[in-house]
């Protein structure tokens, strides 16, 4: 039977870069989870009401998954929805959520998960909502979200009894139709579309070895699927494929620090043609080829610069997105091309309109994310995908491919330090005053660099105008040389600061490097210009990318 259960607003229920992320005791505790679900289908709902629509739901598998699931569904059925599609056992990757919202007509998805985020009954968990083009939803509706979380005073469920979430098919809540669906199938049929797979067949036939780490998290039954099973790859191509409630105790960051294991095998004698990971969701991914770290934003250029090489992407692209912090790599292949570069803040919702639009075709971070126009989330199986499908027709390695393009669009030398965990008020302090002090930077020289710009990063979105400030402090210098600094959305305890750091190199002399070195100057000034040390007491930064 429905049921309306009275209840108090909880402080703090604002959405971050990312949805909202919390620790599980605070989402398990009282009626934090229902709150925020209802909160969101108060936001979202149409002048019609719920009925005849669809809700997706899925999330990475982490601790308290089920149980959130379970609690979705009785309210999406208390809601009016007339059908819930979940993944079996629960599992849905970012991506293939957002394929699945896509292929089915949905109204939109809620996707259980804390991303790259550690998990387990101490870990953390979260939750957001994409609309109906099977993106993240805009700033405003996170916004509205929000605003209904600081008044809410009911929410609607159900008394019925769990779903059985392991068996495939139709079953009934209230009035609501169910429907437990393989989780890999569609996203699977999406990837047979857009890559060549009959040529990636024939590349791993002939000998090529892929090692993919998908961190005891969600994409291993995608990667099993699609690169063992459909493409034969080696069996134990896939590594820590079983999702696990707590990711075997690891940090499911697909990073230098947390694949570690991937790195030094790919760094090692016997390395393998192409290394790659994914985080907890399956959004992120993570490129080595054997001898040489791709970072995510030259990933990105070199993703711009081949795209032609697949299918799905021959006719060319129609632009490219980055976000502010990511290098200015693929700028310069937008350029070559004679298609847009947009630069976006940090989040992927901010690219929803720009594919929607067809203004894009490419969009990536420097956080390891890179997507395109085939969903409305970046895709960590997929970028891998497109790496392959290059592979396979440039039938050269991926240390040659990068020194070729940098010898031909030079080489954007890019870093980012990130200090975890640093106590709120200092990092809030630290931000204000290094704010006040971009004021008078412009025009000015910083050792023996001239600033060409100072500010605060906004962006006006071209397609609905809608204006968000406060993206990011950013010191561009003449040189071209960049120096970034924000706070992190996705964290769930004290700040995190990310200092990105950046500088071109045209002359292919010095295209051998290594990146910490070539950008040494640049960190000890991005350094002391924070005065990150004396305010945070750190000496160094928790994870260097
Ligand atoms: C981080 C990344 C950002 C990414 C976001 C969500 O945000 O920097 O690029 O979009 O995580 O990624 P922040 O605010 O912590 O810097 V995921 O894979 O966690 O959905
Ligand atoms: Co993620």
């Amino acid at each position: 039977m429905n049921k309306t259960v009275a209840t108090i607003p909880i402080a703090g229920m604002k959405p971050g870069t990312s949805g909202l992320r919390k620790k599980v005791v605070e989402f398990a505790s009282g009626h934090y989870l229902p709150n925020f679900v209802q909160a969101v289908f108060d936001a979202v709902k149409p002048e019609a009401g719920f009925a005849g629509q669809t809700l997706v739901v899925g999330g990475d598998g982490r601790y308290y998954n089920r149980e959130a699931i379970q609690t979705v569904i009785r309210m999406a059925a208390a809601n009016g929805f007339a059908r819930v599609l979940v993944g079996q056992d629960g599992i849905l990757s970012t991506p293939a959520a957002s394929c699945v919202i896509r292929q089915h007509v949905a109204f939109g998805g809620l996707i259980l998960s804390a991303s790259h985020n550690p998990g387990g009954p101490d870990g953390d968990f979260g939750i957001k909502f994409n609309g109906a083009n099977g993106g993240p939803a805009a700033e405003k509706i996170t916004d509205a979200i929000y605003a209904c979380t600081e008044k809410i005073n009911r929410f609607l469920t159900t008394d019925t009894p769990d779903v059985d979430l392991g068996r495939i098919g139709v079953q009934q809540v209230e009035g609501m139709r169910v429907e437990v669906i393989d989780a890999v199938a569609d996203y699977v049929a999406l990837m047979r579309k857009l890559f060549d797979f009959p040529a990636l067949t024939r590349l791993f036939a002939s000998g090529f070895r892929l090692s993919f780490d998908a961190m005891h998290a969600v994409t291993g039954p995608y990667a099993h699927a699609i690169f063992e099973l459909e493409l034969g790859a080696a069996p134990g191509t896939v590594r820590n494929g079983v999702p696990l409630p707590d990711f075997g105790g690891h940090h499911p960051d697909p990073n230098l620090v947390h694949a570690k294991e991937l790195l030094d095998r790919m760094m090692g004698p016997d390395a393998p043609d192409l290394g790659a990971a994914s985080d907890g969701d399956g959004d992120r991914n993570l490129i080595i080829g054997r001898g040489i770290f791709i970072s995510p934003s030259d990933s990105l250029a070199m993703l711009a610069a081949n795209a032609h090489l697949a299918p799905a992407y021959r006719q060319g692209i129609a632009g490219i997105a980055r976000s502010m912090p990511t290098s200015g790599a693929a700028d310069r292949v937008a350029q070559a091309l004679g298609v847009p570069c947009f630069e976006t803040p940090t989040g992927w919702k901010f690219f929803g309109n720009l594919l929607d639009a067809g203004k894009v075709t490419l969009c990536g971070e420097e956080s390891a994310g890179t997507g395109s126009d085939h969903v409305r989330e970046k895709d960590g199986v997929w970028a891998v995908l497109l790496w392959l499908n290059i592979l396979a027709v440039r039938q050269q390695s991926v240390k040659q491919i990068a020194h070729e393009h940098w010898a031909h669009f030079g080489r954007n030398y890019y870093t980012r330090h990130d200090y975890e965990d640093i106590d709120s008020s200092v990092a809030k302090d630290l931000m204000q005053a290094l704010a006040l002090r971009m004021r008078d930077l412009t025009g000015h020289e910083l050792e023996g660099r001239l600033v060409a710009t100072a500010d605060d990063f906004s962006y006006l979105d071209p397609v609905d105008g809608s204006l968000s400030k406060n993206q990011g402090l950013r010191i561009v210098f003449e040189d071209g040389c960049r120096i970034v600094y924000r706070l992190s959305g996705t964290g769930t305890s004290g700040a995190t600061l990310r200092v990105y750091i950046e500088r071109f190199e045209g002359n292919p002399t010095r295209h051998g490097m290594e990146t910490q070195a070539a950008l040494a100057d640049l960190i000890l000034l991005a350094e002391s210009l924070a005065g990150i040390r004396v305010r945070t007491g750190r000496l160094a930064p928790s994870v260097i990318t």
